[in-house]
């Protein structure tokens, strides 16, 4: 990339204070990353404010990312010490899956709770970088859409509790990265999965980069959506091939890098050129 990745407005730093002080209130927390990226969508910032607490890692949108990657994922969590589960937010057992997890997460406070014949409800805050699906967990949990989803980064403004039984009280935070990404490759995986807003991105450029990531990573998957290619040729030849095989193409005839750009990061974040784990493991 010709330029440098970053992105921290204002409403961030607001929401890592919010969260710093709502902190204390909270029994545990659900802590939402991207199964594509299980490790690059931890936040160093949200780390320094809430290692002390219980936290459920919740590797979301499993439907999108690489199963045995995932599994491996899960895994190395565990082997951290980590309690850690992958859903899909939208399927009919997440939240099943999270109140098991929950309980087990909590099994000493609510034993206590029980011994002092104390009914009270949990809780827990939902963080994690933008575009996870923290308010749509937060809505499959409620089993009704209490909190506005959305399919970019930025959604959530502002911190919002959520009733969503009568167990667990959850509150949902606008998505948080942080001041400054000294990995640009790690920026460029933020990116590519849309958790950084694509207006401050080069959606042209991008798009050029995540083909070259998966004509050298995932060639196969490429092929099979795209059509065979010129090993030899350049990145950039096979790219424009592609371009215009997908009719990415201006009145004049020049390839319109925006649109391919936008088509290309479109497929990949819908899944339609496969299930693709971009972390390694
Ligand atoms: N494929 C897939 N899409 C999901 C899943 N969970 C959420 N989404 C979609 O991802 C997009 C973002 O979801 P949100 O719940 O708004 O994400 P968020 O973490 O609250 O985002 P911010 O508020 O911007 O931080 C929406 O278009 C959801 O429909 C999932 O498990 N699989
Ligand atoms: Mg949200």
């Amino acid at each position: 990339m010709g330029y440098k990745i970053n992105w921290f407005p204002g409403h961030m730093k607001k929401t890592l204070d919010e969260m710093q002080k709502n902190i204390k209130l909270c029994d545990c927390l659900i802590y939402v990353l991207d199964a594509r990226i299980p490790e690059s969508s931890l936040n160093p910032k949200i780390d320094e404010i809430v290692s002390h607490k219980p936290i459920l890692y919740v590797l979301n949108k499993s439907d999108l990312a690489n199963p045995s990657k995932t599994k491996a994922f899960v895994q190395k969590f565990e082997k951290q010490g980590k309690k850690v589960l992958s859903i899909t937010s939208s399927a009919s057992n997440a939240k099943a899956l999270i109140s098991t997890a929950l309980a087990e997460l909590l099994a000493e406070k609510i034993e206590k709770n029980k011994q002092k014949n104390v009914v009270k409800n949990f809780k827990i805050m939902v963080i994690g970088v933008p575009n996870t699906g923290k308010s749509s967990i937060i809505n499959a949990m409620a089993s009704k859409a209490k909190t506005v989803t959305g399919n970019k980064a930025g959604v959530t403004k502002s911190t919002q509790w959520v009733k969503v039984d009568s167990n667990f009280v959850l509150l949902d935070t606008p998505g948080t990265l942080w001041p400054r990404f000294d990995d640009q490759n790690l920026a460029l995986k933020l990116a590519y999965v849309g958790s950084i807003k694509d207006d401050v991105l080069d959606i042209s450029e991008l798009g050029f980069e995540l083909m070259k990531y998966l004509i050298i990573n995932h060639e196969n998957l490429v092929i099979s959506r795209y059509g065979d290619f010129d090993k030899d040729a350049e990145f950039i030849d096979i790219y424009d091939e592609f371009c215009r095989r997908r009719g990415f193409i201006l009145r004049g005839g020049e390839i319109d890098y925006l649109r391919a750009g936008r088509g290309f990061l479109d497929d990949f974040r819908t899944g339609r050129i496969g299930k693709i784990t971009l972390d390694e493991i």
